[in-house]
């Protein structure tokens, strides 16, 4: 069976385990401390990045871009008879995506309110172009699942949980990039992509005391949002 070596709350993670759960491939997951990264994962691991898959016949693969693209070689696309063009197209919308992870990562680690709206304005530019392409929905290229929203959804995956403990809304504004994310977070495939303990994880991550989303969070039990709460973040992002 594959295995693929994982950290909790990484995003580029989270779109491997989507891909594969979407195409019901068989998997086991390794997961390691990106502190105190073992001999073995750096062993195999170029970069000294997770993920990486480990496959059948016991190839480290990295990148998880290259990881992608070889499970859709092993097993068809989720979405069938796709162009060439269209796949490039596909190819395109998904790395839109994947080059902001950081993004995300870096504005929910954000100390203060001035730092989040900067990042924040940064994040948007994506939403807005996705808003713009969206046509009819429910998914991004209308009826049928594809690589697309299975690259999206760390994303907006977390901005669903950022809603939900924060009342702060990172898609106001795009009210097309709002119903997509309700239609992926209908999909098991959100949930089997993670954890039992990703929320959680990533609420003590994101969440905490040190950022401005953690401060929102603990005021919207006490009626407003308080930013002299704020410290700065001293983690390092996912
Ligand atoms: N380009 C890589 C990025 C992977 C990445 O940035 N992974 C982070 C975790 S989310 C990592 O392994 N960081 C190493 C570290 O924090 O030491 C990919 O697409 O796989």
């Amino acid at each position: 069976m594959m295995t693929l070596v994982s950290f909790k709350i990484c995003p580029f993670v989270q779109r491997v385990t989507a891909l594969l759960e979407a195409k019901h491939l068989p998997y086991e997951i390794k997961y390691i401390c990106l502190k105190d990264k073992p001999e073995w994962f750096l062993n195999i691991s170029p970069h000294a990045q997770i993920p990486i898959l480990i496959t059948d016949s016991g190839t480290a693969l990295f990148e998880s871009d290259a990881i992608v693209e070889y499970l859709d070689e092993i097993k068809p696309p989720i979405e069938a008879h796709i162009s060439p063009e269209q796949r490039a197209l596909d190819r395109a919308w998904s790395y839109m995506a994947t080059k902001n992870y950081l993004t995300q990562c870096n504005l929910m680690q954000s100390a203060d309110a001035e730092t989040f709206e900067k990042r924040l304005q940064k994040l948007n530019k994506i939403f807005e172009k996705a808003n713009n392409a969206i046509n009819k929905g429910p998914f991004f290229k209308g009826e049928t699942l594809s690589n697309v929203d299975i690259a999206w959804l760390p994303l907006l995956h977390r901005a669903h949980i950022i809603l939900k403990h924060t009342g702060h809304d990172l898609l106001t504004g795009y009210p097309k990039v709002q119903a997509w994310q309700k239609a992926i977070m209908k999909k098991n495939m959100v949930q089997k992509s993670v954890s039992e303990d990703f929320e959680n994880k990533f609420k003590d991550f994101y969440l905490s005391s040190k950022t401005y989303l953690g401060a929102a969070r603990s005021s919207l039990k006490s009626g407003g949002l308080s930013k002299s709460s704020c410290q700065s973040a001293n983690t390092s992002c996912c």
